[in-house]
């Protein structure tokens, strides 16, 4: 059974008949479980408090809960569409008691993020005529390098043949790092003392055409002080990536830095104005109560999360999957302790 089934039996009352989970399935909740906590806890305890003082729904509930899912870094938008449902829900319902309008907010929240994931996938796109070519772009310090590695290590325990570009030749040992990360997963780097970063990914392409590599994964640099600047140059290395991939970038990822609250949603929205952005990654879930913003970029952006950092071990990029996430924020709501 599927964890949104899970979630709308908790509803219901009904015993859950458990299938067995496989011993990988067991890892991946446990990563979810883990990262998810400071925000589940954030979380909770907001919610917790707003039903606290619940007497009826009303418009001052309405204002309270409002207040309450804005705090919680779900965003705006989704914070309209919830209150909205919820409207219509408590007139066609009848609903009445605190933990009615709890269960029905928590069902909302599922059905919004089940309506779109057909639409939103989460896989990768492979360049079926040679090497996936992967940018990895986002402002300093959101986790691009660290998240290379990350995926570099997936990549190759699935038996790919993984080639790395260290292109982002501004920031004072960015080129290291990323080689520390290619030495310690095990894959190949190109590297460049010139401080051209086109000249770097131009190598790196050619290489990766030579030598039959199924994965480029482009490190970018990312100085937010100088936007114009930065966007030109990322407009240069998709350039020389067009010339001989067809189409450019098999992906464009754009890292945010989940710790950042609605910035990181600002960035996204900033990023997809002037590059074709494919798909985000928002790491640091684990450090952070703010990962309702994940929501926020759910209800105001069409653009898929792929990939979700839970931690800063090599094993610790997951692959987004919503029914975790959503599990992971609501759960000690839900579940009785
Ligand atoms: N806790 C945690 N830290 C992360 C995660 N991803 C990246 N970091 C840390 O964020 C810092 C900046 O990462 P870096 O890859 O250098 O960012 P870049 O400037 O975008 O390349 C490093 O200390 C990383 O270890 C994550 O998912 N969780
Ligand atoms: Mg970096």
């Amino acid at each position: 059974m599927g964890l949104f089934d899970r979630i709308k039996r908790a509803f219901t009352g009904e015993e859950v008949t458990e299938t067995p989970i496989s011993e990988e399935s067991k890892i991946v909740i446990e990563k979810y479980d883990k990262g998810m906590e400071k925000t589940r806890k954030s979380f909770s305890e907001k919610m917790n408090e707003l039903f606290a003082g619940f007497r009826e729904v009303d418009e001052d509930f309405f204002d309270d809960l409002e207040e309450t899912l804005i705090s919680a870094d779900v965003g705006f938008d989704m914070t309209l569409a919830l209150s909205d449902v919820l409207r219509d829900e408590v007139k066609m319902k009848n609903v009445r008691t605190g933990e009615q309008v709890k269960n029905v907010i928590i069902e909302k929240m599922v059905e919004i993020y089940e309506k779109g994931e057909s639409g939103l996938s989460t896989a990768i796109k492979e360049n079926p005529d040679g090497p996936t070519v992967i940018l990895f772009v986002g402002v300093n310090g959101v986790g691009k390098t660290t998240t290379i590695g990350k995926y570099a290590h997936k990549l190759k325990n699935e038996g790919k043949k993984v080639l790395l570009a260290a292109g982002d030749t501004f920031r004072a040992g960015a080129i290291e790092q990323l080689e520390v990360w290619a030495e310690r997963v095990g894959v190949d780097v190109v590297t460049s003392n010139s401080g051209d970063p086109a000249a770097v990914v131009f190598d790196a392409l050619k290489k990766s055409k030579e030598e039959n590599y199924d994965y480029l994964l482009v490190d970018t640099a990312g100085r937010l002080q100088n936007k114009v600047n930065l966007m030109k140059e990322l407009e240069k290395v998709n350039r020389i990536i067009a010339r001989e991939i067809p189409g450019g970038a098999t992906e464009t990822l754009l890292v945010l830095d989940a710790t950042t609250g609605q910035n990181a949603l600002i960035q996204a929205k900033q990023f997809k104005e002037t590059t074709n952005v494919t798909g985000l990654i928002l790491t640091k879930l684990d450090g952070t109560a703010k990962g309702g913003v994940i929501l926020a970029i759910r209800q105001e952006m069409d653009i898929p999360v792929k990939f979700v950092g839970l931690g800063e071990g090599m094993d610790d990029l997951q692959v987004f999957d919503p029914e975790q996430y959503i599990y992971g924020l609501v759960r000690d709501l839900i579940e009785k302790k």
